[in-house]
């Protein structure tokens, strides 16, 4: 373990300290503030890996490792960048078991935990690099004095053991741009610079209304911030639906990173969302664009392999008991995103 390089919190970077919530965050469900409203605390590894000369982190085949939980929507956008752009046989990648678990003994700690076997939990596997058997296990490995939350998705460099990001926004956009000489779709460019401003204006309003609006509805404990997420989201929603009814993506005929960090949400959102986190104002299906669209994208090659019902169910229902804390899966409604959509009708 001499070559270990433990990267410690990188200068500049915010601490996870936020004065103002009630506890030090060590999980999501710990994010509310005074006043009941949920606000989620930034990542705190940030390393980027470039294919520039002298980068610490160069883009090489077999050398990094992505831990996810299928239930995760941030980790599972940043697996749909790796099935989309052909990263699969250069970047392997493991999920956690979908519920949480406590992640020391003697510590009230609740997290993601690896399965001990490969037959425990369909889908979940034991960790492959180092044989740890929680997330929080990766993060003490890679920083002696870490103290946020234990969060995925988390990608790992085998060559310096350590954590190069646990950011998704920007793993997305290293998986995009920094492996395209190993890449079986190199040539396939999800944050084209002509489209950039777009996709970043695209990216602000759908983040903070809709992709983190749904937990801030979810996690509020007050009916204010509720009824404040709640609003913005279906103003997002209805926003997008009408976007969606002109054209096929969001940032104009062509797939781009808005499309992908949107449907990793509304996936989601009438399975789970809407009634766990009570975002029932509207379901998905009943808005005939944005329900074709998140269609059309689970159907693009490789994509349905990213998304595991079961595990986020189990997540979700199972790993929130203050806001279901019998831990009932509601059995429907069971969607087929494989069914045939219309948004072909844009190409013609
Ligand atoms: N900013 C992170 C957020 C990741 C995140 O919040 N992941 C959740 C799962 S959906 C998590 O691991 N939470 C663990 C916890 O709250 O303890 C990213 O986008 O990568």
């Amino acid at each position: 373990m001499s070559s270990v390089v433990r990267l410690s919190l990188p200068l500049g970077t915010p601490r996870l300290l936020r004065p103002s919530l009630c506890t030090m965050a060590r999980t999501a469900v710990d994010e509310i503030e005074k006043s009941g409203a949920f606000v989620r605390s930034p990542s705190t590894f940030r390393n980027f890996i470039s294919r520039d000369q002298g980068s610490t982190f160069l883009p090489e085949s077999g050398r990094y490792h992505l831990y996810i939980s299928y239930a995760c929507p941030w980790a599972s956008r940043c697996l749909s960048f790796m099935k989309i752009k052909g990263l699969d046989k250069a970047i392997s990648f493991t999920s956690v078991k979908p519920k949480w678990e406590r992640t020391k003994e003697g510590d009230a700690h609740m997290g993601w935990v690896f399965s001990a076997s490969d037959t425990e939990e369909p889908g979940a596997e034991p960790d492959p690099l180092n044989g740890v058997k929680t997330i929080r296990d990766l993060y003490d490995l890679a920083s002696a004095n870490y103290s946020g939350k234990y969060t995925v998705p988390v990608l790992w460099d085998k060559k310096l053991e350590t954590i190069v990001s646990n950011e998704s926004a920007e793993i997305i956009r290293m998986f995009n741009s920094e492996f395209n000489d190993i890449a079986e779709n190199g040539d396939l460019d999800l944050y084209p610079q002509h489209l950039r401003a777009q996709v970043d204006e695209v990216n602000e309003w759908i983040y903070n209304r809709i992709n983190n609006g749904v937990y801030r509805c979810g996690f509020a404990t007050k009916q204010e911030p509720y009824d404040q997420a709640i609003d913005k989201l279906y103003e997002a929603l209805d926003k997008c639906e009408e976007i969606l009814a002109k054209q096929r993506y969001l940032c104009g005929s062509s797939l781009t990173e808005a499309d992908i960090r949107l449907f990793v949400t509304l996936i989601r959102f009438d399975e789970v969302y809407a009634v766990h986190f009570k975002c029932n104002k509207k379901l998905l299906r009943e808005y005939p664009n944005l329900f074709n669209y998140t269609k059309e994208i689970f159907q693009i090659p490789g994509m349905s392999s990213t998304v595991n019902m079961d595990h986020i169910k189990k997540h979700y229902y199972g790993s929130h008991p203050s806001i279901n804390p019998y831990g009932i899966i509601p059995q429907g409604p069971n969607i087929d995103y494989s069914a045939p959509h219309d948004r072909e009708r844009f190409s013609l």
